[in-house]
Parts: C-alpha cells; sequence; structure tokens
C-alpha cells in the first residue's frame, strides 16, 4: 500500500457473523417470520412498540454475549497503527469494533447500547432491556426511550464526516456486507469517482461487486488480517 495514505473502511454485518451475530441475509432477513424492513421502521415502531422493542432488547441481549473476532482485532491494529487518516464506518449496531479498540470509527446506523429519549431527545447508554417502557435517565419521563438506531427512512448518522472521509480516499474497503441498503450501498461509487482504489473483502460478491477494482472472497477472520498484514 506504497501510495495509499487516506483510507476508508466500510464494514457490515459479515464481520460479526464469525463473533456469532445473525447477519441479515444468513437469518433470511427474517426475525420470528417478520422482514427486518418491516421491523426496523418508525411505522412498525408507532404501530407495535412492543413488537419492535423486544426484537431490539433480544439483539441487545445477545450482543452482549458475544465477542470481537480476528476481523475486528486487525482493524483495531491497523487503526493504531496506520499514520495516515483512517475511519472505519460501521453499518453494524453491535459495539465489536471498539472492544476490539478502535477508535477512528463511526456507527452509521447508530449503537445498540445507546437508547434514545423521544421526549428530551438526549441519548443515554442503555444495557438493559426497553420492553418495559423505563424512565429516561436524562428527563425522567418514562415511556419515551426507543433505540439509537436509524430505521428505514430514517437519515443515518454523521453523512458529512463520512462523504468528507471518503472524498479524501485513496483506498475504500468494504468488508462483509451485502450492499443492499443505501446509501451504504453508493459509498463504493462515490469513492471510485474520487479517484480511490476499491477492495471488497466478502464471503461472496455483494450487489455492487461490479464497482470494485478487486474483490476477495472467504471468511473476514482470514481475508481482514492478511489484507491488514
Ligand atoms: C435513508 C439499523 C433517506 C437497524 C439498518 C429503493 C432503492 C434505493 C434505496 C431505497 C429504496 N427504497 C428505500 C430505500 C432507502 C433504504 C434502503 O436502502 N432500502 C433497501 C432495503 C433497498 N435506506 C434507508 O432507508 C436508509 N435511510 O435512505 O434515508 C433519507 C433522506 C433524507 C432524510 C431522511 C431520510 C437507512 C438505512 C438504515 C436501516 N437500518 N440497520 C438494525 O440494525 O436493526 S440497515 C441493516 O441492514 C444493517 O445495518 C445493514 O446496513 C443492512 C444489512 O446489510 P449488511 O450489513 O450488508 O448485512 P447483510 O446480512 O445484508 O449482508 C452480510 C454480508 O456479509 C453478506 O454479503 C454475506 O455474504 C457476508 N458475510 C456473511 N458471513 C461472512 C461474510 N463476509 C465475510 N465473512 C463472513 N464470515
Amino acid at each position: 500500500m506504497s501510495n495509499i495514505r487516506n483510507i476508508v473502511v466500510l464494514t457490515g454485518a459479515g464481520v460479526s457473523a464469525e463473533s456469532g451475530i445473525d447477519t441479515f441475509r444468513d437469518a433470511g432477513g427474517l426475525w420470528e417470520q417478520h422482514r427486518v424492513e418491516d421491523v426496523a421502521t418508525p411505522e412498525a415502531f408507532a404501530r407495535d412498540p412492543e413488537l419492535v422493542l423486544r426484537f431490539y432488547d433480544m439483539r441487545r441481549e445477545a450482543i452482549q454475549t458475544k465477542a470481537p473476532n480476528a476481523a475486528h482485532a486487525a482493524l483495531a491494529r491497523l487503526d493504531a497503527e496506520w499514520p495516515g487518516e483512517l475511519l472505519i464506518v460501521t453499518q453494524n449496531i453491535d459495539d465489536l469494533h471498539e472492544r476490539a479498540g478502535a477508535k477512528r470509527l463511526i456507527h452509521m446506523h447508530g449503537e445498540h447500547l445507546n437508547a434514545w429519549c423521544t421526549g428530551c431527545d438526549v441519548r443515554s447508554r442503555w444495557t438493559g432491556p426497553l420492553i418495559d417502557r423505563p424512565a429516561c435517565p436524562a428527563c425522567g419521563a418514562a415511556g419515551l426511550l426507543r433505540p439509537d438506531v436509524v430505521w428505514f427512512g430514517e437519515m443515518p448518522y454523521r453523512m458529512e464526516d463520512i462523504y468528507r472521509a471518503i472524498n479524501r480516499a485513496d483506498l475504500f474497503v468494504s468488508i462483509g456486507t451485502s450492499g443492499a441498503v443505501y446509501p451504504a450501498a453508493g459509498f463504493v461509487r462515490e469513492a471510485r469517482a474520487a479517484g480511490a482504489m476499491t477492495l471488497e473483502l466478502n464471503m461472496e460478491p455483494s450487489q455492487g461487486s461490479h464497482w470494485f477494482t478487486e474483490a476477495r472472497h472467504g471468511p473476514a477472520t482470514q481475508l481482514v488480517p492478511e489484507w491488514v498484514e
């Protein structure tokens, strides 16, 4: 990576698969016979808050029993050692990148360990269930907390920072994502337009594979450490 100075890495559910966290596709995009797109939406939350809160309570509890894998560790090492600019943009709401030590990290779809009060708008760290409609730690109002997660139809977080980094990138690497969800799925095109080299590391060709100058297929715990070394 001689003439590479600035790197942007995009990760998806596939980077956490070998930690035992189901990807959306592996679960066939289903949870208890519901399509994720039908549960991860503000409309679903308005229509059936208990269903949506249970969906996230179940995932929040499950994620806390998992550990980062060799792919998260390799990315954290890259973050610690890379002298140029580096940004890891994750679509995942798990905290495995942080627990592996990553620092230069953006959760564009939010975080499972944050609760967002629809009353006072404050986000608080939250590791327990939300189904019992607890009180907001900031304003004390009960029953107003939702998962701090970006649902379909909602604007992902920190898009300006992400596009700024992509426009400065010499290399864009996409890891463990099917390229099915926008705007993340469009980042590779932004990167190419900015003149960056583009590399896909995924178990199988993603929906955007043809946009990548290079693609390697296999498990992230093998491909990512190999690439980082
Ligand atoms: C927005 C948080 C606008 C919640 C998530 C029609 C065309 C284009 C776009 C749209 C459209 N209709 C609607 C849209 C917009 C929509 C969208 O893209 N829909 C899709 C379904 C077409 N997008 C949105 O709504 C976004 N917002 O557009 O806002 C806007 C503008 C102005 C103002 C307001 C709003 C918001 C999208 C965010 C939704 N939230 N997550 C939660 O997690 O519960 S998305 C969720 O699904 C994930 O975060 C992730 O992003 C996505 C799943 O993708 P992946 O991470 O890629 O996971 P997947 O299982 O699909 O793939 C895993 C891959 O890993 C596979 O390829 C597999 O082969 C690989 N793999 C598996 N194991 C391994 C592996 N690889 C390596 N090693 C392994 N071991």
